[in-house]
């Protein structure tokens, strides 16, 4: 059986991504006892009741019956049941969460999982951690009931995971609908209005629930006048998605423009320091949260890339951040302010302006300066989203503010889901980094913790109204994995993968499930490297064509005032981010890496030509020169996307038929677009150096 048959009444109208019936066979076929009240938990009846209609199996909520049970998810504060065995099972997992240690509480998202003889029992404090227990229970599939399961208790490491959506209300002559979106329309508005389709947003919520996203802001930080009106007369559109994410413990945030003021409210200043601008603000959000109690917050892009922000008003980021975060202090809302700030409008003969130092030269001098409630919210990169670049320096630099690290999901520069590119390993890379040196505190560390803390994870999300969600089926995967590592940053990715196969293409609907899962661990737990091979090299970033960043455009934006340049010549390539001859910002690093940095004979490989300028006959430390590197990495690079080509055409006949047809598709495109890459990125530089292939291999 390929496709699931949907039930009377039942989706699914689109592709169910990571969350099919078949996925929920083992819950299904089992007696399920619910014990709790409240919105989350009739969610998590509505879950067990599908799944038990379909696979046979038996739910009751709250009963006073005494019946046999299989699974019991309860509520620990909810009252005593009249049933030995269920509170025998609820026991068990008081015992077990005792044994646990720690403080033993579970918090509003957490719960334990323990087996009491032939009973699993999930507890929770909140409903939250019930719904989350359930979606571990579906994850585990039969291993959940499996008596010699010891207990494990679940919170998770970040409190606020979250994804951004860079959708537009009325698409954008040039962005469209969803800016940097690959995968059609905005599932959340179309022409200028709200879609209106609550069906799929609560589709949407319950796959990021399941997966352990909890906040999503809703539209574009590049705010123009349609979108800037969600904030008050469109603030109708806004309730309705947050009406319908809310029973998947989803809380809705807005972008809103920093002129909001000045365009909505008539006043002539957005001054952050004017006090008709504070009571302008405190006035409007309060109208926001008597709307949406449970609103999340704001999501800033103040002075960047055109948008407004405190710059006009002689005021800094911190002022700007502040203001917000004053009126939204009230209601318990955060606002993520970007750091994403530079000057777009730079010189190309400049050599001395340095786009990377940006982020930290705004944002480090303001530590200390922001409310509790102001999360900055930093681009995991220096420069912006590349397929390499080192860890932003600026997470090691404010220790008094609430930092986030913002990861890109939707595959700008990483293939626009034409390409399979799994970015798990690269995240996670990003998240074990320790930027005060090795064997220290990581980024992970930066971003946890509970209360006000740490500032929590952040994506650009890559879904739109396609069939599959993301265009490509395999992107579904980035999405997902995004949501676990936001839950605990420490997993490995390829494990996540791994629950991702398992999920998505069910075992018990597969002819040959080892199959798949072996082509699919092969096809996709390498992707990001072969991407890194066949496009810019050693970590020199773009090289994309200006505009869409699509396919290679070597010279592209090398004399444009992006400042995102190589500086290749017939001698050599990278940029000189040195302290003794560049632009001096390897020494906003701490010392350690500071150091590692500093000269080309430290520095990595991988990042050789972000931070230096080197010949091309530069030997690198795995033994090849730079030029050679360059040529072998992009042959190999092709040479893999042929493979992943050839291996995907086992699975012909073996899934669902529209998925592997649409795979088939982007692959033959991934399979061209990497050769034009190999072959305009090994021309040019071979023009450039005169320098032959060691192989004689054909370049142009
Ligand atoms: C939303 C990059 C993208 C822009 C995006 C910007 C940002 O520059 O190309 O489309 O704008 O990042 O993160 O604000």
């Amino acid at each position: 059986m390929f496709v699931e048959e949907p039930m009377e009444g039942e989706g699914p109208r689109v592709h169910p991504a990571w969350l099919p019936p078949e996925a929920f066979r083992s819950l299904g076929a089992r007696r399920i006892l619910l014990h709790g009240e409240g919105l989350l938990i009739d969610t998590v009846l509505d879950e067990v009741s599908r799944a038990c209609a379909r696979y046979g199996g038996l739910v009751w909520h709250s009963p006073s019956w005494n019946v046999d049970v299989d699974l019991v998810l309860a509520l620990r504060g909810a009252d005593e049941l009249p049933n030995p065995a269920v509170e025998a099972a609820r026991a068990a997992g008081e015992a077990a969460l005792a044994e646990l240690g720690d403080d033993g509480t579970l918090g509003d998202e957490g719960f334990v999982l323990a087996r009491a003889g032939d009973v699993t029992v999930v507890l929770s404090d909140a409903p939250a951690g019930l719904l989350y227990g359930l979606f571990h229970v579906v994850r585990l599939c039969a291993a959940a009931f499996d008596p010699t399961r010891p207990a494990e208790r679940h919170r998770p490491a970040l409190r606020r995971r979250m994804l951004n959506h860079w959708d537009n209300v009325a698409a954008h002559p040039v962005m469209g609908q969803v800016e940097r979106g690959y995968a059609g329309g905005s599932i959340f508005w179309q022409d200028g209005r709200s879609r209106g389709d609550l069906a799929r947003v609560r589709e949407y919520g319950r796959l990021l629930a399941s997966c352990g996203v909890n906040a999503i802001s809703v539209n574009n930080v590049n705010v123009a006048h349609t979108e800037a009106l969600l904030l008050t007369e469109r603030l109708g559109d806004v309730a309705e998605i947050a009406d319908a994410l809310r029973p998947y413990g989803i809380r809705v945030h807005l972008s809103v423009s920093f002129a909001a003021p000045v365009i909505l409210g008539g006043l002539p200043t957005a001054d952050p320091l004017d006090e008709k601008v504070r009571l302008w603000w405190a006035a409007t959000t309060r109208r926001v949260y008597d709307r949406i109690p449970d609103f999340g917050g704001y999501l800033v892009k103040a002075d960047s890339e055109g948008q407004p922000g405190p710059f006009t008003y002689g005021r800094d980021h911190a002022d700007g951040a502040n203001l917000l975060a004053e009126a939204l202090a009230p209601h318990g809302g955060v606002v993520h302010w970007r750091a994403f700030v530079y000057n777009h409008h730079q010189d190309w003969r400049d050599r001395s302006t340095d786009r990377a130092r940006a982020a930290y030269d705004h944002f480090a001098p303001l530590d200390g300066r922001f409310r509790t409630n102001v999360v900055v919210q930093v681009k995991f990169g220096p420069v912006d989203f590349q397929t390499r670049e080192p860890v932003s320096p600026v997470l090691a630099a404010m220790p008094a503010t609430r930092l986030a690290v913002e990861l890109q999901v939707t595959q700008e520069y990483t293939g626009q889901q034409r390409h399979v590119c799994h970015l798990g390993p690269w995240w996670s890379e990003v998240l074990r980094f320790a930027p005060w040196g090795p064997g220290g505190r990581t980024i992970a560390d930066v971003i946890t913790g509970e209360a006000a803390a740490g500032g929590g994870l952040v994506a650009v999300a890559n879904v739109g109204d396609d069939l599959f969600w993301t265009g490509h089926p395999l992107a579904q995967a980035n999405l997902y994995t995004f949501g676990r590592l936001a839950w605990d940053p420490r997993r490995d990715p390829t494990e996540i993968l791994d629950e991702w196969i398992t999920l998505t293409f069910p075992p018990s609907a597969t002819a040959d499930a080892e199959l798949v899962r072996r082509t699919l661990h092969e096809i996709m737990d390498d992707s990001w490297r072969t991407y890194e091979r066949y496009t810019a090299p050693l970590g020199v970033g773009f090289m994309v064509n200006p505009g869409d960043h699509y396919g290679p455009g070597v010279d592209g934006y090398e004399y444009t005032r992006w400042g995102t340049y190589h500086f290749a010549d017939r001698d050599g390539v990278g940029v000189d981010r040195s302290r003794a001859s560049g632009t001096g910002f390897t020494g906003q690093y701490p010392p350690y890496w500071a150091q590692v940095y500093e000269s080309p004979e430290s520095c990595p490989d991988e990042l050789l030509l972000f931070f230096h300028h080197v010949p091309y006959g530069h030997v690198l430390h795995s033994g090849s020169t730079v030029i050679q590197h360059i040529y072998d990495t992009h042959f190999a690079g092709v040479e893999e996307v042929t493979a992943m080509r050839r291996r995907w055409q086992r699975l012909n006949g073996m899934i669902d038929p529209s998925v592997y047809q649409r795979v088939a598709e982007r692959l033959d495109e991934q399979v061209r677009c990497a050769t034009e890459w190999r072959d305009q990125i090994n021309t040019y530089f071979f023009r450039k150096s005169g320098v032959p292939d060691e192989r004689g291999r054909d370049i142009y």
